[in-house]
C-alpha cells in the first residue's frame, strides 16, 4: 500500500489549527527550537524486518490479520510507517527469514518508498532445514570446527546480501553460551569465537562495520559468550576499528546502569549502535519508552553530550534500529508508537542546558543538576516532534490517522487475514 500525499496532508488539516496553538506555546519556551526541529528531520530510526508480524512467546502466538507474508509487502509496510512520520526511512534484514531472492528489484521497490537498508543481520542461533552441522551447543563458540565454519560462511553470505542492498554493517547477535556450569570452557570459547569472528570481519567491505550485540542471558541461562559490554568491547578492540558494540536495551541484568555503558562507549569510539526496546523483566521487547521513559531519556542525554564531544554527525554516526516483538499489539501502531517515544527522548536530551547542567556538575550542586534533567523531561516537547513530522510532509498524528483511516483493515482486504510474517 502506498499512501496518497493528499491523504495525510487532507487529515492534517483539520488538525492543523490546534497544532500550531500547541507548538507556538512550546516554542515559546525553547530558544533552541529550530535546531531541535532541524536535528529531528534529519534523526532516521531504522525498522526491524522481523517486527512488522505478530511476535509470540514458547506459551504462545495469537497472531494479527493482514501481516505483510513476503519481504516486498514487509518493504510497504515500513513505507507505511516512514509516510506516516518520516522517521522511518530505513529497515534492518535478519537473513534467512528475509533473503532478497531479487535484490535489485528489491532495491528498488525500498527506494520507491523512500527507503534505505541498515544493517543486515545473520542468524546462528537456529537450525535451517537440511543445515549439517546443529547449533544446538552455539555456533562462533562452537568446539567442533566444521559448526563454526558453516556459521562464519552464512555470515559472510549476509555480507553479500547486504552489498547487494547497499547495506552497510552487519550486526552479528551470538545466541552462544551455556546453561550449566562445567559445560563450557570459557577462554576456549571466547578464542573461538574471536577466531571465528576475525575471519568474517576480514571478509567486510573496507566501508562496512561490524556490530557485535551482547545479551546477558536467553537462550542459554549460564553464560553467554557475548554477556555483557565488557565483552563486546574486548570483541570488538581485538577485531578492529570497523568493529563495534551494539547495545539492546532489553540485553542488561536488572537495574543496569545503560546511560554509563553508553557514555563510556561512546568516549571509547567503540558505541557502533542501539536496538531500542523496553522491558521490565528480561528481554521482553517491549514499546520503545513504555516501562522506563525517564532511562530512555537519560541515554539520550549521554549520547547528545558524548556525540557533541566527538563531533559526530547525530543522524549518520550511529545505527539506530529498534528490535522488539509485539505480542497483544498491532505490529504497525507498536512501532508508531515506538518511534514517537525514540523522537521525544532524542527531543528532551536536545533541550538540555549543557551550559547549565555542566556548572551544577563543576560545582556538585546535584540538586540544581536534578532539577535540569528533570524540568527538561517534564518539559512537553510533543507539538515540537509534531512539528517537525510537518515539516518533512508527514502526518501530525500519525496514529490517529492510521486508525481513523482503518489501515490495518485495508491491509487485511488486500492480503487476507491469514498471511504470516516471518520472524520471531
Ligand atoms: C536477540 C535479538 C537480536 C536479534 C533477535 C531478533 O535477543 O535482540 O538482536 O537477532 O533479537
Ligand atoms: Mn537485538
Amino acid at each position: 500500500m502506498l499512501l496518497d500525499k493528499q491523504l495525510i496532508a487532507n487529515h492534517n488539516d483539520k488538525l492543523l489549527a490546534k497544532h500550531k496553538q500547541k507548538f507556538a506555546f512550546a516554542a515559546k519556551e525553547i530558544s533552541n527550537v529550530e535546531d531541535i526541529i532541524k536535528k529531528l528531520v534529519a534523526f532516521q530510526v531504522a525498522i526491524p524486518s522481523w517486527a512488522l508480524g505478530t511476535g509470540g512467546t514458547r506459551f504462545g502466538r495469537f497472531p494479527g490479520a493482514g501481516e505483510p507474508g513476503s519481504l516486498e509487502q514487509k518493504i510497504e509496510d515500513v513505507g507505511l510507517l516512514h509516510a506516516l512520520n518520516k522517521s522511518s526511512g530505513a529497515i534492518s534484514l535478519h537473513i534467512p527469514w528475509d533473503i532478497p531472492t531479487d535484490a535489485a528489484a528489491i532495491k528498488k521497490l525500498a527506494k520507491k518508498h523512500g527507503l534505505q537498508f541498515d544493517a543486515v543481520n545473520s542468524n546462528t542461533f537456529q537450525n535451517q532445514p537440511g543445515q549439517k552441522e546443529s547449533y544446538k551447543f552455539g555456533s562462533l563458540q562452537h568446539v567442533n570446527k566444521a559448526t563454526r565454519k558453516q556459521a562464519i560462511k552464512h555470515n559472510i553470505e549476509v555480507i553479500k546480501h547486504g552489498v547487494d542492498l547497499g547495506s552497510k554493517s552487519l550486526t552479528v547477535w551470538l545466541a552462544d553460551g551455556s546453561c550449566f556450569p562445567g559445560q563450557l570452557n570459557f577462554r576456549k570459547a571466547f578464542e573461538n569465537t574471536l577466531n571465528s569472528l576475525q575471519e568474517i570481519y576480514a571478509a567486510l567491505p573496507a566501508d562496512w562495520k561490524m556490530f557485535v550485540e551482547y545479551k546477558a542471558f536467553e537462550p542459554n541461562f549460564y553464560s553467554m559468550s557475548v554477556g555483557d559490554w565488557g565483552q563486546s568491547y574486548l570483541y570488538a578492540s581485538k577485531l578492529g576499528e570497523k568493529a563495534y558494540t551494539l547495545v539492546d536495551l532489553g540485553h542488561h541484568l536488572p537495574n543496569a546502569n545503560i546511560e554509563q555503558i553508553v557514555s563510556l562507549l561512546l568516549m571509547e569510539g567503540k558505541l557502533g549502535g542501539f536496538h531500542f526496546n523496553d522491558s521490565k523483566y528480561g528481554d521482553d521487547d517491549l514499546t520503545v519508552g513504555s516501562m522506563k521513559p525517564y532511562q530512555l531519556f537519560l541515554i539520550f542525554n549521554e549520547l547528545v553530550e558524548g556525540m557533541n564531544a566527538r563531533k559526530m554527525n547525530h543522524a549518520k554516526d550511529l545505527g539506530w534500529m529498534i528490535d522488539a516483538s509485539h505480542n497483544v499489539k498491532d505490529p504497525l501502531e507498536d512501532l508508531l508508537q515506538s518511534v514517537e517515544a525514540i523522537m521525544i527522548a532524542y527531543a528532551h536530551a536536545l533541550l538540555v542546558d549543557r551550559k547549565k547542567l555542566n556548572e551544577a556538575q563543576q560545582n556538585n550542586d546535584v540538586v540544581a543538576a536534578q532539577e535540569i534533567l528533570q524540568g527538561t523531561f517534564r518539559t512537553d516537547v510533543r507539538a515540537v516532534v509534531a512539528e517537525a513530522r510537518l515539516r518533512s510532509g508527514a502526518s501530525i498524528d500519525p496514529l490517529g490517522f492510521f486508525r481513523e483511516k482503518k489501515i490495518r483493515e485495508q491491509l487485511v482486504k488486500e492480503r487476507g487475514a491469514n498471511t504470516i510474517a516471518t520472524g520471531l
